[in-house]
């Protein structure tokens, strides 16, 4: 039998990721976006806009991040997607309605395509706590740009090859109750 797991030593010059980013709590997330491109930048990966590797796609708030990462999967034109958000706590339930559709709709996302969908959320009490997590004490968008590069990696080993068939035409060709989730 086999162990597979996704390693950082492969040569990614051609992979391609998708960045998904909420505009809401922007102080917050445009760190997470700075510790992400930190880490995809060290492991070899160009993330200048204009170059061919990584695609920006900027949505109001992390309530349509799972629309965009699914649609942007869909097109399985990249290697990971990820996404970037903040929801923070506030006086009104707000948060737990944005906070659910986020997660459920990005777990969808992943699943109907097939493709690595990193959930690269805060959730948070309090201001002071996201910027914690975004650069005052760790940066988790360094964390959320690991989890996509081995998700990659090994979706890219789990791949069915072509002897596999039909199992290869499904992963180009989606039946519709598959993408319908
Ligand atoms: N969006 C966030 O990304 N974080 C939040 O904390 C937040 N709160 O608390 O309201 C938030 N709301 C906006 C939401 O994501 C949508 O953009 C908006 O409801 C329009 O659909």
């Amino acid at each position: 039998m086999t162990v597979f797991e996704g390693n950082f030593t492969e040569d990614i010059s051609s992979w391609r990721f998708a960045i998904v980013i909420g505009r809401f709590n922007d102080l917050v997330t445009d760190k997470l976006l700075s510790g992400c491109q930190d880490c995809l930048k060290r492991h070899g990966v160009d993330v200048n806009p204009d170059g061919t590797q990584v695609d920006y796609i900027w949505v109001p708030g992390s309530f349509e991040v799972p629309m965009v990462a699914r649609q942007v999967a869909l097109s399985h034109r990249y290697d990971a997607v990820i996404c970037l958000g903040a929801i923070i706590r506030g006086q009104t339930p707000h948060f737990d309605y944005v906070a659910a559709e986020a997660a459920k709709g990005i777990a969808a996302a992943a699943f109907q395509t097939g493709v690595p969908v990193v959930f690269g959320i805060l959730t948070t009490d309090t201001l002071q706590q996201a910027l914690e997590r975004a650069g005052i004490k760790s940066n988790l968008g360094w964390n959320y740009g690991l989890s996509a590069l081995e998700m990659a990696s090994l979706m890219r080993q789990l791949r069915p090859r072509d002897e596999d068939k039909p199992l290869g035409l499904l992963e180009n060709n989606p039946p519709q109750a598959l993408m319908e989730g």
